[in-house]
C-alpha cells in the first residue's frame, strides 16, 4: 500500500503540474481525493493491514492528501495568475490615445451676415420682425406705392400663386404688416428669403433681404444717414469710406443708394467695382407718405426712414467670395471655411 500511495503521489504531482484550468485541476482533485477517487480506493485496503502497520500507512495517507491539497491549491493560484495577467495584456487600453473628437457643423455665411447684422441693429434698439413668404399682393406691393403698371411687378420679376397672391419679393410687406398692427414710435428689421424670377450667374431666384424701418416725430434724412454709417461702420469696418448717391424707389422720397468703397482695392478702381472705387451696397430713403396712407400713419406727424439690402452680395463683399452659386450649392469644402 505504502508503494501504491508513493506511485499514486508521483502521477498525480505530474498531473497537477500540467492541468490547464481550474475546471481540469476541480476534475482531478475529484479523482484524486474525492469519495470515488484514487485514494479512497487504495484505502479500501486498509483492512488487510496489520495492527502496526495500520497507523503507519493512515499517517502516510494523511500526509499524501495534505501534499495533494497544497500542490492543487499553489496551482490553482497559479492559473488564476496566469489568467489575470493574461487578461490584463489582452484587455490592455491606452488611456493616453486621443479621443476621437467630436465633429461640428459651422453657420452657413448667410446665417453669420443675418445673425451680425441683427446684432448691430438691436444694440441701435431695432426690434426684429418675421413674415410669411407667400403674401397677397396688397402687403407686397399696393401698400408699398408699386402702382399695377411697375416694371416690379412684371411677370418676368415675380413668381404669381394666383391673381393676387405672390411670393414675397422683398421683406418689405413685413414692415407694412408691423405698421399695420402698431402706431409710431417703431423701428424694426425684417430679415428673410426673398423670390424673384431671376436666375443666372449672379441672380438667385431664391436669395436673403435684411430690410429696416424707423417712424417717429420728426425723423430726418440726417437720421438716415447716421444710423446707416454706423451701421456700415460697424459691419464693413471704422474706416471703410461711404457715400449716399441720389436715387429712385417707388416706396421712399427721396431715396438714396449707399455705396462703400471697395473692399478689394480700396477705391482705386478694379473688376469688382468696375473701375468706379465703389461698391452698391444698399437702398434707402425716407417712407413716401403714400405707403404712410396705405398703414393709416399720420403723415403730417410723422416721418420715418427705410432701407433694404441684399444678404448674398453683402456676404461675397464681406468674405470675398466671388460665385453666388456658392451659397446655395451646400458643397461642405466651402461650407466648412466659415
Ligand atoms: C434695395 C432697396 C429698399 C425699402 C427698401 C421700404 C419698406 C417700407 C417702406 C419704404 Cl415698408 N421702404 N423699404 C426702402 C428703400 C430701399 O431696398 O436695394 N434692396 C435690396
Amino acid at each position: 500500500m505504502k508503494a501504491r500511495l508513493q506511485e499514486m503521489l508521483d502521477t498525480a504531482r505530474t498531473a497537477i503540474a500540467v492541468a490547464a484550468s481550474e475546471i481540469q485541476l476541480q476534475d482531478l482533485r475529484v479523482s484524486l481525493l474525492g469519495k470515488k477517487g484514487t485514494l479512497t480506493a487504495i484505502m479500501k485496503g486498509m483492512g488487510q493491514l496489520t495492527a502496526e502497520e495500520r497507523p503507519l500507512i493512515g499517517a502516510l495517507a494523511n500526509e499524501v492528501k495534505s501534499e495533494l491539497e497544497t500542490l492543487i491549491g499553489m496551482r490553482r493560484q497559479e492559473l488564476s495568475d496566469e489568467e489575470i495577467a493574461s487578461r490584463l495584456e489582452r484587455e490592455k487600453i491606452d488611456v493616453t490615445l486621443p479621443g476621437r473628437g467630436t465633429i461640428r457643423g459651422s453657420k452657413h455665411p448667410i446665417t453669420l451676415v443675418t445673425e451680425e447684422i441683427t446684432e448691430i441693429f438691436t444694440s441701435l434698439g431695432f426690434g426684429v420682425e418675421e413674415g410669411p413668404e407667400v403674401e397677397k399682393d396688397f402687403y407686397n406691393f399696393e401698400a408699398l406705392n408699386i402702382p399695377k403698371d411697375h416694371p416690379a411687378r412684371d411677370m418676368q420679376d415675380t413668381f404669381y400663386i394666383s391673381d393676387d397672391v405672390v411670393l414675397r419679393t422683398h421683406t418689405s410687406p413685413v414692415q407694412i404688416r408691423t405698421m399695420l398692427r402698431q402706431p409710431p414710435p417703431v423701428r424694426v428689421i425684417a430679415p428673410g428669403t426673398v423670390y424673384r424670377r431671376d436666375s443666372d450667374i449672379t441672380h438667385s431666384p431664391m436669395f436673403h433681404q435684411v430690410e429696416g424701418f424707423l417712424v417717429d416725430r420728426n425723423i430726418t434724412f440726417g437720421d438716415l444717414k447716421g444710423i446707416l454709417t454706423t451701421f456700415i461702420t460697424q459691419f464693413f469696418g471704422e474706416k471703410v469710406g461711404v457715400r449716399f448717391r441720389p436715387s429712385f424707389f417707388p416706396f421712399t422720397e427721396p431715396s438714396a443708394e449707399v455705396d462703400i468703397a471697395c473692399v478689394i482695392c480700396g477705391g482705386k478702381g478694379c473688376r469688382v467695382c468696375k473701375n468706379s472705387g465703389w461698391l452698391e451696397i444698399l437702398g434707402s430713403g425716407m417712407i413716401d407718405p403714400e405707403v404712410f396712407k396705405s398703414v393709416d400713419y399720420d403723415a403730417s406727424a410723422y416721418s420715418g426712414f427705410a432701407f433694404g439690402m441684399g444678404l448674398e452680395r453683402v456676404a461675397m463683399l464681406k468674405y470675398g467670395v466671388n460665385d453666388l452659386r456658392l451659397f446655395f450649392e451646400n458643397d461642405l469644402r466651402f461650407l466648412r471655411q466659415f
